[in-house]
């Protein structure tokens, strides 16, 4: 019989072979992220069920309707992550300012993350895939001080992981510490992530692209070229491509990455510099998708380059196969978009 790797047992063996120095500070605080995202999941599995389904009533820092599952969500993570002891802060997408952790069980806490607790939660209502993003730094201030806004606004290349749950058909967790890519499963029957998708790396190129057409008449010229290139008939290059648009970050780009594909979210008339927030939406994904062989950019700039300037920016993001990234950067460049 197969063996099975829990999610546990990865970390620890993943810390011994590439970092025999650690001191398992990163293990635990991945430790207890897979505890939330199993407390979440079990409330998104039953959410039809009980009264935690819809609007809650309130909106978040983005204007945004937050759902009860949201609100639900941010703190289960919140307070996991404060439980470990290894988190020193959080910039959450349900939060206006930062949350800090720096006394007792935290007092010795060197790392911060960013996330955004459930993305896509508007889907939930209709049953939809929904998704957690995390990324993770080491902060830069000193231990035992309050986090700073500096903790926070690293850019992405000094991330030390990123990583996502999506509550689907499965509920699969996806994380990098920057040495490849693994997706985990949930295995209810003993309450484990398992190893499932070892060592991911996504297709060079596919045929798949997800982007919201709705706004088609709004986009830059550049994407509206590339969208009429992917419904081209051209046997030589695999086209016309699919269109696969769920609304739901986590769910497209993991669907993109295992199959091969390209997830574009341009400028808008009402996000103008697109929608996606840097640090806990496109960061973390752009890491995951670079561990993978994929290519993650906002305009004309590497996203993990960009330096972030505040702790909601929202920056353009085109992320998925190499060679789909490489073509539609050819059509913004011909556009003079970047
Ligand atoms: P639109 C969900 O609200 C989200 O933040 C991402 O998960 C998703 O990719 C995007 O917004 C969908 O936005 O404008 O197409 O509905």
């Amino acid at each position: 019989m197969q063996k099975v790797i829990a999610l546990n047992e990865f970390i620890i063996q993943q810390q011994q072979t590439d970092y025999p120095a650690a001191g398992g500070n990163f293990s635990r605080l991945l430790h207890h992220i897979g505890i939330a995202a199993k407390k979440v999941n079990r409330e998104v599995n039953k959410a039809g069920l009980i009264d935690i389904l819809g609007k809650a009533g309130t909106e978040n820092v983005q204007g945004e309707e937050q759902q009860k599952l949201d609100i639900y969500a941010n703190e289960t993570f919140m307070a996991e992550l404060q439980a470990s002891g290894e988190c020193c802060g959080i910039a959450s997408e349900e939060n206006e300012d930062l949350t800090t952790f720096h006394e007792g069980l935290c007092s010795t806490a060197k790392y911060i993350v960013c996330m955004d607790p459930l993305d896509g939660s508007s889907n939930i209502d209709v049953n939809v895939s929904v998704g957690t993003i995390f990324s993770i730094y080491r902060r830069k201030s000193p231990i035992g001080t309050p986090a700073t806004r500096e903790d926070f606004l690293q850019k992405g290349t000094d991330m030390v992981a990123a990583g996502y749950v999506i509550y689907g058909s499965s509920t699969v967790l996806v994380y990098t510490a920057g040495n490849g890519v693994n997706g985990f499963t949930l295995d209810p029957s003993i309450g484990e992530f398992c190893l499932s998708h070892p060592n991911i790396k996504t297709p060079r190129s596919g045929k798949i692209y997800s982007i919201n057409e709705g706004y088609y008449e709004k986009f830059p010229m550049g994407v509206k070229k590339y969208i009429k290139y992917c419904q081209e008939k051209d046997t030589a290059t695999n086209r016309p491509y699919t269109s696969r648009y769920i609304g739901s970050l986590v769910a497209d780009f993991h669907r993109n990455m295992l199959k091969g594909g390209l997830f574009i979210y341009p400028p808008t008339d009402s996000h103008p510099n697109g929608k996606l927030r840097l640090l806990y939406e496109c960061n973390p994904i752009a890491f995951i998708a670079e561990q993978a062989g994929g290519a993650a950019f906002s305009d004309s700039r590497r996203t993990l380059d960009l330096q972030p300037e505040t702790i909601h920016q929202r920056v353009p993001f085109y992320v998925g196969s190499p060679e789909m990234v490489s073509k539609l950067q050819e059509f913004l460049k011909a556009a003079k978009d970047i």
